[in-house]
């Protein structure tokens, strides 16, 4: 059997930390006057941090000096913790456990590549941390998704060439990430935004063993296009 790897996002796809980040960030919206809504805080998935604040002070249409986005970077983060420190494992989210289960019964390794610079914490708020072979996270990446910078570390660590890889992504840009870095890419959530993924899944509760199993030979395929 060839030999793959698995690099897995974090927020979307093995816990929705998503809802944190919007109450986060909403508090800083209602703190500046204007609205901040949930639509809004789609445009942030996969985003890192800081170009979160840019996109969501253009959202507000407010402007601010270097230091007063310093100062705000440090008060959502910390707010955000507030809600991670609260975490546990059951907010992992359905099929997480099952797959990685899988992997492991199948002897295949798995990294995280995630944007967020509390993927340690997070992982291990959740009890997940030990399981993974690696973490890529926000503080080892100088270019953010659809850089393909997070997941060619994730091959490094995994001990892979790239097209032996295979990425779980909830976000646009971090599909767009995957494919440039001629992994596959498996887009989980809606099929019609993540359209440019190779394979598309709801949630991870619909990726079963023999689907799994068969990522292995298709690796082989990817090599070639
Ligand atoms: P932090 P992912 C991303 O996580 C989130 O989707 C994104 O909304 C957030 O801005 C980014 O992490 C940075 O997070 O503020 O914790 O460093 O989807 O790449 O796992
Ligand atoms: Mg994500």
């Amino acid at each position: 059997m060839k030999k793959i790897g698995v690099i897995f996002d974090l927020d979307g796809v093995i816990v929705d930390t998503a809802k944190y980040h919007f109450l986060a960030w909403k508090d800083l919206a209602d703190h500046l006057g204007f609205e901040f809504t949930e639509a809004h805080n789609e445009l942030l998935k996969g985003v890192s941090r800081v170009r979160s604040l840019e996109i969501l002070l253009d959202i507000g249409k407010v402007e601010i000096s270097d230091e007063k986005k310093q100062e705000y970077l440090i008060s959502k983060n910390s707010h955000y913790l507030e809600y991670i420190n609260k975490m546990g494992s059951e907010e992992i989210l359905p099929g997480v456990n099952e797959l990685l289960d899988t992997l492991d019964n199948l002897g295949i390794k798995y990294v995280l590549g995630s944007a967020s610079k509390n993927a340690p914490l997070i992982l291990k708020q959740v009890n997940l941390f030990e399981r993974f072979a690696g973490i890529v996270d926000g503080n080892s990446v100088s270019k953010a998704k659809p850089d393909p910078e997070v997941f060619l570390i994730g091959a490094k660590k995994l001990n892979l060439q790239p097209e032996h890889c295979v990425v779980f992504e909830d976000a646009i840009a971090g599909v767009e990430a995957a494919n440039k870095a001629n992994m596959i890419s498996i887009g989980v959530g809606d099929e019609k935004i993540l359209h440019e993924a190779d394979f598309n899944f709801e949630n991870l509760t619909e990726i079963s063993d023999d689907f799994v199993k068969g990522l292995v030979k298709r690796t082989k395929a990817i090599e070639h296009r």
